[in-house]
């Protein structure tokens, strides 16, 4: 019993190494935890119940229905005795906020919220977000996460979930400075990705959050007691993939491809992989350093082919982050090879006609010749066009010329095609047709040949009469 256990666990490691290899072999997102920085976090328990908790460094920038609902309680909580309560007054929020300060391009916070009652109305009963003081009676809230009084979860106008009174909430909020755009989960659970970062402050595009300053809870404005605990704002350390290049651009049938990124971030990249595709399979390959560039390259593929393509990187903490999918079709951009034209007869006469065969020439992985096109001109000078026929004995391409006239110059040129609309225009060939001569007239021209070498010959025996 003892080794079938043992057994059961050696396997279940095997498989767990298994899917991970599997995973890492793919090339797809891969998901690790990721590793945060905490800037502070707080669950109140160290502070006096009944007192503000302003020796942690929390700020009563607004106190709703008056300092003394701001407090810490010991008879809620997330964990394990102590939360911080906040009442607000129609029209005045109650509002605590705690500073902090970094440079770090992802930044973000979690919070246990609770809110005691709903009823229905157009205010919110508890919100938590990044926040920057504006005034004695202002702050700018980045893209709140806002507990309604109609009962649901929400942000940017966007409803995350539902909630139940006299329940905890885990919200998590992860915000992308670079690109302004944040994630939002409630329990661990994503409710909310890639949303698009807006403040209440208006305009709001004119409020980048670099100007953020701290993180805030706060209940507006329905008199409904709320209760916050086990806070904690953190940094995300980011490797970012910036300018992703490929050379060439389009790349033709016989050129590798070298993909090219560079890597910033307040991170060290760790591992770098460039992951392509051009079928089902994704292939990886690691990326090299080069300067400040990384490289990596993706071999030649057949025209036409669709490759896309992505880089993905580790940092040293064991985040990973993964590009966009960039893809290319591959090009042809090399007119056909017309290696060789040959007609025969080579001196035809009137009697007859000429086949013409073109050997013309694509590379395996080019994109094909498409049509051959013959052009001649003949005995009346004009100019004729015609396709050839390919012919897959001889791998040639043919075209018959009829028969023409006795002294016929016949001119004829041939412009290859190939599937990628390039085209090559060769040469211009000339033949002449020569006189047919006919069996009477072979006959006729022998006898007076001969008659003309007797008379030659009998001449000759003649005696020379002034030689006598
Ligand atoms: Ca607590
Ligand atoms: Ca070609």
């Amino acid at each position: 019993m003892k080794r079938l256990i043992i057994f059961g666990i050696v396997m279940a490691l095997l498989l767990i190494i298994a899917a991970t290899l599997a995973t890492s072999i793919s090339g797809e997102v891969i998901k690790s935890t990721t590793k945060e920085t905490i800037l502070f976090g707080d669950d109140f328990e160290g502070y006096d119940v009944g007192t503000f908790p302003s020796s942690g460094g929390w700020e009563l920038w607004f106190n709703g229905a008056g300092n003394e609902y701001q407090i810490i309680m010991d008879n809620v909580s997330a964990s394990p005795t102590k939360s911080l309560q906040l009442l607000g007054l129609d029209g005045w929020a109650a509002f605590a906020a705690k500073r902090f300060t970094t440079n770090a391009l992802k930044i973000g916070f979690q919070v246990n919220v609770r809110v005691n009652e709903t009823r229905g109305g157009v205010h919110d009963n508890a919100r938590v977000s990044f926040t920057r003081w504006i005034s004695p009676c202002i702050s700018r809230e980045y893209a709140p996460v806002v507990f309604e009084d109609d009962g649901t979860i929400g942000s940017n106008g966007r409803i995350l979930q539902s909630y139940i009174p006299g329940k905890w909430y885990k919200v998590t909020f992860i915000l992308d400075r670079p690109s302004d755009t944040y994630c939002v989960w409630i329990d661990d659970v994503l409710c909310g990705e890639n949303l698009n970062l807006t403040t209440t402050s208006l305009p709001e595009t004119e409020h980048p959050s670099y100007e953020i300053e701290a993180f805030s809870v706060s209940q507006c404005y329905n008199h409904i007691m709320v209760y916050f605990d086990d806070v904690k704002v953190f940094t995300v350390p980011t490797l970012r993939i910036e300018s992703i290049a490929r050379t060439p651009m389009a790349p033709n049938y016989d050129e590798d491809v070298v993909v090219s990124a560079t890597f910033t971030g307040d991170v060290e990249v760790d591992q770098a992989f460039l992951s392509y595709t051009y079928d089902l399979t994704w292939y990886n390959v690691s990326m090299s350093k080069a300067d400040s560039m990384s490289n990596a390259t993706i071999p030649s593929q057949p025209y036409g082919t669709l490759v896309q393509y992505k880089i993905y990187a580790n940092d040293t903490n064991g985040n990973w982050v993964v590009s966009s999918i960039y893809s290319y079709s591959v090009s042809d951009l090399i007119p056909p090879e017309i290696v060789e034209v040959k007609w025969t007869p080579e001196e035809p006469t009137q009697n007859d006609t000429v086949k013409v065969a073109a050997n013309i020439s694509e590379p395996v992985d080019a994109s094909g010749v498409s049509k051959i096109l013959f052009s001649f001109k003949d005995c009346f000078g004009q100019w004729w066009n015609t396709t050839m026929t390919y012919n897959d004995a001889s791998d040639l391409w043919n075209v018959i010329i009829s028969q023409q006239p006795h002294n016929t110059t016949v001119q004829f040129y041939i412009i290859a095609y190939d599937n990628a609309g390039n085209t090559a225009v060769g040469e211009y060939y000339f033949y002449t047709i020569l006189p047919e001569f006919s069996f009477s007239a072979v006959l006729l021209l022998a006898l007076a040949s001969i008659t003309l070498t007797i008379m030659i010959t009998k001449k000759a025996r003649l005696p020379n009469k002034s030689c006598l």
